[in-house]
């Protein structure tokens, strides 16, 4: 029944996950906030600006405007330090498999990322030109858990939400996926992500076949 497949890229195809949270655990101890992965958690899937501001509610002092940009574009300069060495190796076990099983199965391919860099990350990995629409992030007003991103891909792609499947790790993702009215595959563990239609630990366990 599936026509799309629409995934996240961070945490799911590869583990820029992992140097979000990095960059992000310098700056906010940095600014005296405490930093650990359960909040990071909650920062997954959020745009750059919005994981900023939830960091800083934590801050004993408030910042302007300018502090905000200025304190943003840090992470970000740091985190495109961490991923100026990335190349397909760090492709997570399985995404490659998943994406050709997608494609073998005559099924339109997306990609739903809110970053910025998703860009970049996609022809370092060399999987550009796997991905039939991939939604440009700067195009998007509303992040994670909205799901104007995944109703985007859905549109570009010309498919109805109701036959696409997304991919998602984080649970502001999956939240965007069920409000697009889509069947959510989680990545990562059922306690966190309880709103999936079906939790798998890794995309090494992607069945098309499976979901339904
Ligand atoms: P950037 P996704 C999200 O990507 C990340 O999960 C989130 O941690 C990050 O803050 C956001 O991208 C913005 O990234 O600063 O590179 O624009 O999960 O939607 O692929
Ligand atoms: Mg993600």
């Amino acid at each position: 029944r599936f026509k799309a497949v629409i995934f996240d890229l961070d945490g799911v195809i590869t583990d820029t996950a992992h140097y979000h949270y990095l960059a992000w655990k310098r700056l906010a101890e940095a600014e005296g906030v405490h930093f650990d992965e359960a909040f990071n958690e909650q920062l997954k899937g959020i745009d750059r600006m919005g994981s900023l501001d939830l960091i800083l509610a934590g801050a004993k002092r408030t910042y302007s405007d300018e502090q905000k940009l200025a304190l943003a574009d840090a992470k970000n300069r740091h985190y495109q330090e961490l991923i100026a060495t990335m190349s397909a190796a760090d492709l997570l076990p399985g995404a490659v498999d998943a994406l050709a099983a997608v494609r073998a199965a005559g099924l339109r391919i997306g990609l739903a990322s809110v970053s910025k860099n998703a860009f970049t990350v996609l022809e370092r990995l060399g999987i550009r030109d796997r991905f039939d629409y991939v939604v440009d992030a700067a195009l998007i007003a509303h992040s994670k858990p909205h799901p104007e991103i995944f109703l985007t891909a859905a549109r570009e792609l010309g498919v109805d939400p109701v036959h696409c499947l997304g991919v998602e790790d984080a649970v502001a993702g999956v939240a965007s996926i069920k409000s697009a009215g889509m069947w959510a595959l989680g990545i990562g563990n059922p306690d966190v992500l309880t709103r999936a239609d079906r939790v798998i630990p890794a995309l090494d366990g992607f069945k098309l076949e499976d979901y339904q």
